[in-house]
């Protein structure tokens, strides 16, 4: 176990940096932003100068969050070669920063450091603190604050088990351990209202989006030749209803989990005119979703992952098809 020696290397480079930037993953969900808030929290109450960049903006729910609003979503305000270091937080992929092309030509300039709990990540910082076992990366963040003697206040605690939460569905998923478990009583106890953190959380669906559930659900179909069921968002479904992608899809997947006996679910989004997005869920424990995903480019975990390819969804008389 490499932790014992990476996370203090971690401390040390964060100790003897002076211009740390965050960076969020895209569309970001509630780890993601969870993790790297508990860390600009702390880097703030260290006096050390930082900012936190995401190339999306995050749904309202989640202003809830301690200091969100220092968020920057505009590139155009960040320059790199102003700081001595980055810390990617809950990035599979370094493109998921969507700034990869100027990480990677900056990269001799600064120090990377890559925190996350995804499997398939890939090791793409300086320092790679990757623990695929912890249910997300705000775990991680816990843990590394646990391990270094570093006290969470209530505003962490609210951040770290915002990333908890989300990413175990509530305690419901497979990412959900006794670890977490621990950890989120621990959070609890040092001031984290689980109950407002789970209805901001949960209860933020807006009419439009429930109704056009309710056709997405109409059109559910199963394939019986690897036994997985299916449905898709088309450019026209968001039109017609006023919502955006994120507003319908967000928890989509996770709900149709519900279907018993089959191996998957799968919810395909038309996401622009010639490229479709895949959002992949399974809840059995021999099947491993990440692996479809990486097949087809993408990756995640083997629970929940998701890819992106080039085409468009056509009706078909059986069902959809991808031209
Ligand atoms: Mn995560």
């Amino acid at each position: 176990m490499p932790y014992k020696r990476v996370a203090p290397q971690i401390l040390g480079v964060i100790n003897n940096s002076n211009h740390i930037l965050l960076v969020s993953h895209e569309k970001p969900d509630g780890d993601t932003l969870g993790a790297s808030l508990a860390l600009a929290n702390f880097l703030e109450k260290q006096k050390k100068a930082h900012k936190h960049f995401c190339i999306d903006s995050h749904a309202n729910y989640f202003n809830y969050l301690p200091k969100i609003e220092n968020i920057i979503n505009d590139y155009n305000l960040i320059n790199l070669t102003d700081h001595d270091l980055v810390i990617t937080i809950d990035c599979g992929d370094i493109k998921r920063t969507g700034i990869a092309d100027d990480l990677i030509k900056f990269k001799k300039n600064l120090t990377l450091i890559n925190i996350d709990h995804h499997a398939s990540n890939d090791y793409f910082g300086h320092y790679n603190l990757i623990i695929p076992q912890a249910s997300s990366t705000s775990e991680i963040i816990y843990d590394f604050f646990y391990f270094h003697d570093i006290k969470i206040d209530k505003y962490i605690a609210t951040s770290l088990l915002t990333g908890i939460l989300t990413d175990t569905m509530n305690f419901t998923n497979a990412a959900t351990t006794q670890e977490s478990l621990k950890i989120a009583a621990d959070l609890i106890n040092n001031g984290a209202k689980i109950n407002q953190i789970t209805d901001k959380i949960t209860q933020n669906k807006n009419l439009a989006a429930l109704k056009l559930w309710g056709e997405l659900f109409g059109r559910l179909e199963f394939n019986p030749q690897y036994n997985f069921v299916y449905t898709v968002i088309t450019q026209k479904d968001l039109q017609k209803n006023q919502v955006s992608t994120e507003e319908v899809r967000e928890g989509l997947a996770n709900f149709l989990s519900m279907i018993k006996d089959v191996n998957f679910i799968l919810v395909l989004t038309q996401e622009s005119e010639n490229q479709i997005k895949g959002s992949l869920r399974t809840t059995k424990d021999t099947i491993n979703v990440a692996k479809l995903a990486q097949a087809l480019g993408g990756g995640g975990h083997a629970k929940a992952a998701g890819f992106v390819i080039n085409g468009q969804l056509i009706k078909a008389t059986n069902g959809w098809q991808i031209k």
